[in-house]
């Protein structure tokens, strides 16, 4: 079966790419430049009406949201392991992809973009305050929840590569995380991961691109 993955550089559609590759699944890549708007042309909008990425196209089926495209990757490919085998762990672990998706995005989303969310004049340092505000609160949450542990179950799951974006993308904002000690190592334990170094040359190569076609 077919597998296209619709990326963005720095998105949270990295997740997908590194559980694809974590369980050695071959697809292919279409990447969308945001800055030329690729993801609000009518080809890509009849696709994701929402203009988001990830999009993973199944065969012919497009399905959208991290929560879902993570867990039909776990179905699909079960000797990656990506959700733990018990089936009450394995629900811990899509509440976790939840909260990553629903409970930490939406505060890194309004940092990225504060006019999307207040359009008053001079909001933009406030509501970027308050969102860090609460992306800490729940990076304090992640990192007691990574005391003295590698991942957050007992193996790699795709919690792990879903987290590694919500914290990546802080680092990004040049946010000071340094107080989240065991994220931190987490994070530096993923980039260690043949799956994500390949996702970051990935990454490299694709913005290379882009700027060279600017
Ligand atoms: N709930 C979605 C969120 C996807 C999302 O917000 N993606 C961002 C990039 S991180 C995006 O495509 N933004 C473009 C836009 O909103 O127009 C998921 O978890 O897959």
């Amino acid at each position: 079966m077919q597998l296209i993955l619709y990326y963005a550089p720095n998105a949270c559609s990295l997740v997908p790419y590194v559980t694809l590759t974590e369980a050695g699944a071959p697809f292919e890549v279409h990447p969308l430049n945001f800055r030329k708007s690729q993801h609000m042309t009518p080809e890509y909008l009849r696709l994701n009406p929402k203009h988001k990425v990830p999009v993973l196209v199944i065969g012919e089926e497009p399905l959208t949201e991290n929560v879902a495209i993570q867990i039909w990757i776990a179905r699909h490919f079960p000797e990656a392991k990506l959700l733990p085998a018990d089936p009450m762990q394995e629900l811990h672990a899509i509440s976790l992809l939840a909260w990553c998706a629903s409970g930490i995005h939406p505060f890194l989303s309004r940092i990225n973009s504060p006019p999307r969310v207040c359009d008053l004049p001079g909001a933009e340092e406030s509501v970027r305050r308050l969102a860090q505000q609460q992306l800490f609160e729940n990076y304090q949450i992640a990192d007691d929840k990574l005391a003295g542990r590698e991942w957050f179950f007992d193996h790699f799951t795709a919690v792990d590569a879903h987290f590694f974006w919500c914290f990546r993308r802080g680092t990004q904002f040049n946010l000071d995380v340094s107080q989240f000690r065991n994220c931190i190592a987490h994070f530096e334990r993923m980039q260690q991961r043949p799956s994500v170094r390949k996702l970051l040359a990935y990454e490299q190569e694709v913005q290379t691109a882009f700027a060279q076609a600017a």
